[in-house]
């Protein structure tokens, strides 16, 4: 048997298991949508004023590109998610490190054997078949290394099935041939249409060619967000190189995933899954911004913020009322109320 056989099987295995409980718990995940959605459109008032007191948005200038190719560039792109620098510590630290003395090591033994055991240096050939100190070993170091890139490997697969927590900012990218569009339904209905720049058009606001757009998607920065995606023609795949984020849109299914972005800036990505003619042509260009920018960019887009989340609050605190109508309600609440302090 190949000594490097059966470690690899039994990772697969492990890998496999892990996949089978995450897909368990996804279904979790598919739920969290509809609640913003259901909830009424209110408090206009409110959002009223709040447009006033909030500053005006101006899209961010080229200065503030942070997540772009470079030309010649043969690394990962700088990044701006934890789960990213996980994974590129993991790739940097760990991985190229292992590949790189593995390598140099079987073409050492190689390169010895070759000049050792020619014919001319050994004309009389050893009839040894086996040793059972060097079996062990060299079954036991690969299952070694093996479970150690496993740890970290698994660790950082389950990071980016996390589930993006209850007070996340929802945002549903929609791949069209052959453009996004963006929509925000924590802050009402509309949708925001991202088409490519010209390379013209590009040039003259001072951003990349094939990657800058007329309407960027605008985001929170340092703040979750629950992106999901789907798609109303053929399968996109909505990819960030800089953000760590690449996920297919798939028409008549909602993919949803958790990405927190560190710091205020551009980042360029690209539909990633061959959907036609103009393939190459739908970038994608996420714009994050410190809260109140992102509120007065929500407010320019005609949205409204707090306005249905405070509705689908009220509609909750209206349930839990209704819930705990009658006496025994209330003192089991209390009782609860008591056990929680
Ligand atoms: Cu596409």
């Amino acid at each position: 048997m190949n000594f490097g056989d059966w470690p690899k099987a039994a990772l697969r295995i492990v890998t496999t298991l892990w996949a089978a409980a995450l897909l368990a718990l996804a279904p979790q995940v598919a739920l969290a949508q509809d609640e913003a959605a259901d909830a009424p459109v209110a408090a206009a008032e409110t959002t009223e004023t709040e447009a006033a007191e909030a500053p005006a948005y101006t899209p961010l200038g080229p200065e503030h590109i942070k997540g772009v190719p470079e030309a010649g560039g043969i690394d990962f792109q700088p990044q701006y998610t934890d789960d990213g620098q996980f994974a590129y510590k993991m790739h940097t630290y760990l991985l190229v490190p292992v590949i790189t003395v593995i390598s140099l090591f079987v073409l050492a033994l190689l390169l010895w054997v070759v000049v050792r055991y020619r014919r001319k240096a050994n004309p009389e050939p050893s009839k040894t078949t086996h040793n059972t100190f060097i079996e062990v070993v060299w079954t036991l170091v690969p299952v070694l290394i093996l479970v150690g890139i496993a740890i970290p490997s698994i660790t950082l697969l389950a990071r980016q099935f996390e589930t993006a927590p209850e007070d996340a900012v929802t945002i549903k990218a929609t791949g069209y041939q052959w453009y996004w569009g963006y929509s925000y339904p924590d802050y009402g209905e509309f949708e925001v249409i991202s088409n490519m720049l010209s390379d013209e058009d590009a040039d003259a606001n001072g951003e990349p060619r094939n990657l800058a757009v007329d309407n960027r998607m605008v985001v929170p920065a340092n703040t979750p967000i629950r992106l999901q995606t789907t798609s109303a023609d053929v399968i996109h795949a909505f990819a960030v190189p800089s953000l760590w984020f690449k996920i297919d849109a798939v028409p008549g299914r909602l993919n949803e995933r958790l990405l927190t972005i560190n710091e205020p800036g551009i980042y360029y990505g690209q539909c990633s899954e061959l959907c036609g003619i103009k393939h190459g042509f739908m970038p994608i260009a996420v714009e994050a911004l410190p809260r109140e920018q992102f509120e007065a960019w929500i407010v320019s887009k005609g949205g409204t913020i707090g306005g249905a989340d405070a509705a689908a609050e009220d509609a909750q605190s209206a349930a839990d009322a209704a819930a705990a109508g009658d006496a025994a309600g209330a003192v089991e609440a209390e009782t609860a109320e008591a056990a929680a302090e």
